[in-house]
């Protein structure tokens, strides 16, 4: 039998454990043929101190014509940074030209973390991202992400009544499942699911660290063991875990990022 076949759009950081350098060997590790679609080429992410930044937007109405005549068709689609408006709007034309009739489509927003946006990033973008997610089957924003995207204030320090009424906020943005993650209480960290008007929690313990990059890791096994049909909370529960495994194996001083490599090379398939 194929391989299912999944196009992942988000930026190419040459430097970084992030975006494309994470998902692609992720995806295909769990036997996914994963096509990309780069959005910009930097130099290195954001949270270094400088960056180069080309913007591709003008050459993907270029590769949708070559696709067009080849016929090409994707089995899903998982988006991470974008980094431009118009990319939004060429991630929606993409979903209609290139999905088969049950593809699932899996939006991490990202754009912002511990209460700001991520440099480049303004509010009208968020608002564009905000009428995306109606196209999408699970939505996967951080805290921070979904306290922007609903124009809720940012707290640090929350309750369970505050991440449950943004979870239901999200879910007025899309009919797919909402998953916020990164929340935390009680020393734990992990995410909270609203599929179908229930709301469940996959939790675990807090690491005492903090690393760039983690959620497009999450992201990128939560979509794998989801392609593979696993459920949602088993997703997140086995991503959650493989992010831990992860930081574990991290030194403090590698600041850009998470060594996910030998962790991968570890993992067992099913
Ligand atoms: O990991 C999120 C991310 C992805 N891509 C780029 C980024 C960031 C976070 O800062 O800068 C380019």
């Amino acid at each position: 039998m194929n391989a299912k076949r999944i196009l992942t759009m988000q930026d190419l950081s040459c430097v970084g454990q992030c975006s494309l350098t994470v998902a692609l060997p992720i995806l295909s590790h769990y036997g996914i043929e994963t096509c990309v679609l780069p959005t910009a080429v930097l130099s290195n992410h954001t949270q270094f101190r400088s960056w180069s930044y080309l913007d591709l937007t003008n050459e993907i109405p270029n590769i949708f014509k070559e696709w067009s005549n080849s016929g090409i068709a994707f089995d899903g689609f998982l988006l991470g940074y974008l980094g431009k408006k118009s990319l939004i709007a060429l991630a929606e034309e993409c979903f209609d030209r290139f999905s088969k009739p049950q593809s699932p489509v899996i939006i991490d927003p990202v754009f912002a973390d511990d209460g700001t946006l991520y440099s480049g990033f303004d509010l009208d973008y968020v608002k564009a991202m905000g009428r995306l997610l109606r196209r999408a089957d699970v939505i996967d924003p951080n805290v921070t992400e979904a306290c922007f995207l609903t124009g809720t204030e940012y707290h640090a320090e929350y309750d369970k009544s505050f991440a449950e009424a943004l979870a239901h906020k999200l879910a007025t943005l899309t009919d797919g499942a909402v998953v916020i993650t990164g929340v935390e209480f009680d020393g734990k960290i992990g995410e909270l699911i609203l599929q179908k008007g229930d709301i469940r929690y996959v939790m675990l313990p807090k690491l005492n660290a903090k690393y760039h990059g983690t959620g497009d890791i999450f992201s990128s096994v939560m979509t794998a063991r989801y392609l593979q049909g696993k459920s949602l909370d088993e997703s997140c529960l086995l991503a959650g875990q493989f992010v831990a495994d992860c930081m574990r194996a991290t030194d403090k001083e590698h600041f850009y990022g998470v060594c996910f490599e030998s962790l991968l090379a570890q993992t067992d398939r099913p």
